[in-house]
């Protein structure tokens, strides 16, 4: 019985798609809040750091839609991040890319979100931010700077883009789409 009902959930997830619950973090300024606009609104505003959290639901990309939950990036809320990991499909960590002076800073953060035992196994997606700007560190080299190569038990990717103008951000949003379907189905979702 619970074979037929798994087998009729994902028949149905196929056609009308998945909804997956997405963790937007990164230290402030990072550029967190311009990305998720561009994604709703196809804009790019003008942002104030943001207090307590943002959440915006995303439409179909790839058959899946996203409820993306933004939370503030400052050092002193950044306690609040774990009251948002349950319940998590995918964790989009954010760095600008042109400010190596908190890469380590960035990496610090990005390991306690990973220890967070409601977050074992979620795919990660890192957005190597602001590669418009002259100095921006490549992708991988900031993979790097974030310690992702050794990391394990996780899918992950690293994408470099530019939240003002949206470059490289539908490649990263199809990316993460496939690695939230791939993570569902090993969960046996
Ligand atoms: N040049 C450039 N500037 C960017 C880019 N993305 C964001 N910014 C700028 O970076 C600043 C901070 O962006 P936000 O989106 O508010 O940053 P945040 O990560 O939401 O910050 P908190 O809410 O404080 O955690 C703003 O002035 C943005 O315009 C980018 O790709 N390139
Ligand atoms: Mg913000």
């Amino acid at each position: 019985m619970g074979l037929l009902l798994s087998r009729i959930q994902s028949a149905l997830q196929s056609f009308y798609g998945t909804e997956a619950r997405i963790l937007l973090l990164g230290l402030d300024a990072a550029g967190k809040t311009t990305l998720l606009y561009k994604l709703k609104l196809n804009d790019t505003v003008t942002t104030i750091p943001t207090i307590s959290f943002n959440v915006e639901k995303i439409q179909h990309i790839n058959n899946v839609s996203f409820i993306i939950w933004e939370v503030a990036g400052q050092g002193l809320i950044r306690g609040l991040w774990r009251h948002h990991h349950p319940n998590t499909d995918g964790l989009v960590f954010m760095v600008d890319s042109a400010d190596c002076t908190r890469f380590e800073e960035a990496k610090s953060e990005l390991e306690v979100v990973l220890e967070a035992k409601d977050l074992q196994d979620v795919p990660v997606l890192l957005l190597a931010n602001k590669q418009d700007l002259p100095g921006a560190w490549p992708p991988l080299e900031v993979a790097e700077k974030m310690g992702l190569r050794k990391l394990r038990g996780h899918q992950w990717h690293v994408q470099g883009c530019c939240a003002v103008n949206g470059d490289g951000i539908p490649e990263a949003m199809w990316k993460l789409s496939e690695m939230v379907k791939v993570h569902r189905k090993a969960q046996g979702k």
